[in-house]
This record gives C-alpha cells, sequence and structure tokens, in this order.
C-alpha cells in the first residue's frame, strides 16, 4: 500500500507493492559527469550535487543515482548494482560485459586512435607489424589488430600514454583523441581509427518489468531533450507575396504556422529548424524576404 505520508510525486509501479526504483551509475568525476548531471536534470530528474557523494535519489522520478568511476560502471551494471549506466561507448567495448547499449546520448564524442611519430612514413596499416604500441586499451586494440591481420606487441599502460613513443616505450599508442592538442604537442599524428565513441546510456540485461517501465520513461524525456537541443525555433515576418517562397524553405513539425500580422500584407511565420540545416536555411530565407528574424532554444520536444 502507498504510505500517505510520502512526499514522492511519484506512484510505486511494482505489483508486489514495493517502491521500484531504477538505479543509474554515471560518472563521479571527469568528462562525462557536468554533462551526465545536466542531461538527468534537463529531463526533469530532480537530483541533489553529488560531487563527493555515493548515491543520491531524487524527489521527482523514482530514481536513485550512484556516482562511479567510469571503468567499473559497466561491471556494475552487468551484476545489477546499477540498472543504467551512463558511460562511454570506448569503455563498454573495452570492458566486454554482458551489458545493453539502449541510447547514444551526443556527448563525450572522441575516437580511440593509433597515432604514431609525427615524421614517420606511413602507407598502411602493415607499418604496424611486429611495432610496440602502448594502450590503456588492450582487447580494443587486440580485436583492431586481428581484423587487419596485423601482429604487434601491446603494452598495456594505465595513463600518458602519449608520452610513450618520446621515451621509447613504444614505437605507436592507441589513446582517445578529442581535439588532436595531445597528440600535436607530442609529436604524434593520427593514423588508424580503432572506434569512433560517445556516451552511451547502457542497461542490465535482465531488468523487471517495473523497471523497463521507469526506463522507457526516462528514454522518452532524454529523446525529447535532445530533439530539443537539435532544434530551434524560428519565428519571422514575410511580406505576403513572398511567403509561398519562405514556406517552401521551411519543414516545420507538420508545416510552418502562418499568422497575419496586424500591418495588412505581411504575415508571421513560425516553424522549427534542425541545427544542421541552420546557418543555410537563414541565409536563404533572407534572400526570399524574409524579415525580423527571431531564433528561439526549445527546452522540450515531443513529436
Ligand atoms: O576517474 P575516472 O576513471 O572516472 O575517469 P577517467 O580519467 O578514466 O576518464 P575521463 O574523465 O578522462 O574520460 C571519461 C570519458 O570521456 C572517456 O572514457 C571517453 O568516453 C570520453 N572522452 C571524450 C575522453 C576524451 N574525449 C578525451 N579527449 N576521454 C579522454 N580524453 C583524453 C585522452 O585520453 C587524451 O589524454 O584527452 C586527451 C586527448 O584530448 P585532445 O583534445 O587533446 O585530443
Ligand atoms: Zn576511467
Amino acid at each position: 500500500m502507498k504510505n500517505p505520508m510520502s512526499t514522492k510525486a511519484y506512484a510505486p509501479l511494482a505489483s508486489n507493492g514495493k517502491e521500484d526504483i531504477l538505479k543509474i551509475a554515471i560518472q563521479k568525476s571527469g568528462r562525462l559527469y557536468d554533462d551526465s548531471v545536466k542531461l538527468l536534470k534537463d529531463c526533469g530528474i530532480d537530483l541533489k550535487n553529488g560531487v563527493n557523494k555515493l548515491k543520491t535519489e531524487c524527489d521527482n522520478f523514482p530514481m536513485e543515482i550512484y556516482f562511479l568511476r567510469d571503468d567499473d560502471i559497466p561491471q556494475y551494471v552487468e551484476d545489477a548494482v546499477a540498472h543504467v549506466g551512463i558511460v562511454g561507448e570506448n569503455v563498454v567495448h573495452e570492458k566486454n560485459k554482458q551489458v545493453d547499449i539502449v541510447e547514444a546520448l551526443g556527448f563525450g564524442k572522441c575516437r580511440l586512435s593509433i597515432a604514431i611519430g609525427r615524421n614517420e612514413k606511413y602507407d598502411s596499416e602493415t607499418f604496424l607489424q611486429n611495432k610496440r604500441i602502448a594502450t590503456t586499451y588492450p582487447h580494443l586494440v587486440t580485436q583492431f589488430l586481428e581484423k587487419k591481420k596485423i601482429k604487434a606487441e601491446i603494452h598495456e599502460i594505465s595513463g600518458s600514454v602519449e608520452i610513450a613513443p618520446g621515451i621509447g616505450l613504444a614505437d605507436a599508442i592507441a589513446d582517445l583523441v578529442s581535439s588532436g592538442s595531445t597528440l600535436f604537442m607530442n609529436g604524434l599524428k593520427e593514423v588508424e581509427t580503432v572506434l569512433e565513441s560517445q556516451a552511451t546510456l547502457i542497461k542490465n540485461r535482465h531488468l523487471e518489468p517495473s523497471q523497463v517501465k521507469i526506463l522507457d520513461k526516462f528514454l522518452f524525456r532524454i529523446r525529447a531533450v535532445r530533439k530539443a537541443r537539435n532544434n530551434k525555433y524560428i519565428l519571422l515576418n514575410a511580406p505576403n507575396d513572398k511567403l509561398q517562397d519562405i514556406i517552401r524553405l521551411l519543414p516545420g513539425m507538420k508545416s510552418p504556422t502562418v499568422l497575419p500580422l496586424a500591418e495588412a500584407g505581411w504575415s508571421s511565420v513560425h516553424s522549427v529548424l534542425n541545427e544542421n540545416d541552420f546557418w543555410d536555411i537563414i541565409e536563404r530565407l533572407k534572400e526570399a524576404g524574409a524579415q525580423g528574424i527571431l531564433v528561439v532554444p526549445i527546452e522540450k520536444m515531443i513529436i
């Protein structure tokens, strides 16, 4: 029975009368922390700031948040200590645990690349034959080399991989790259991409139906938030004789909204634009006669 004293804004979901909770593991600190917390908050999940905490609860969603090292998250999710987790695909594939990737989250983008000295001549992956490659990703690099039928010596090291060639520890490295400046500063160049990666939501393979239900609600919110981030709301004024040309440029969710302005012969046009096409379409709208263009961020987008 529901506790009448409960102040929680959600109802218990389990048929056994126990209040069900989806436990999510996110990185405790590091590159994925801020975006993970922001995603939860944008999804309306009211978590207290978690720095130096192991876990926190939420008042308005049946979720408990665990703050862990990213490397440990796949194991905890496999063991159902956490039901879901947010972690880089690079870690998921390297750890190779029994978990499923549910959704790419669009942040923490990077690639696992093989790099060699900037002045080395590189024609193909056969360069790597019998070479020493330093990495913190031995599993992924071994898989990559096997696929390419290259035999190389993999040196697993735990950090500062980029200095390995300079101190004579290795002939090449495999490390995560985002801007490329670390490689550049260490006199290295990228020659192969082993894996493209971004933060992903992973889940345990044996969730209870009530946990799946909470996960589905969470996913619905994630998708609405991500869609909104990728789109902008646009308002503009158009002379009525240019209206058809302008409308043709605007996709809208169904079709653009057109409202008459107080000034005769003019209309206000409202629509939604994808971030990728944004500048291109704005320029064409101006050329077609649009004026007073306003662009507004969208908070949530539900289609
Ligand atoms: O303490 P904990 O174990 O949780 O964290 P960590 O130190 O192992 O990981 P952290 O916080 O550095 O990274 C977490 C995740 O962020 C990674 O697993 C990736 O999924 C993602 N990510 C995205 C990156 C990068 N970009 C990145 N550039 N992780 C690391 N780097 C490092 C890279 O190793 C290299 O040292 O940044 C350097 C290269 O960056 P550029 O910009 O110079 O190319
Ligand atoms: Zn780590």
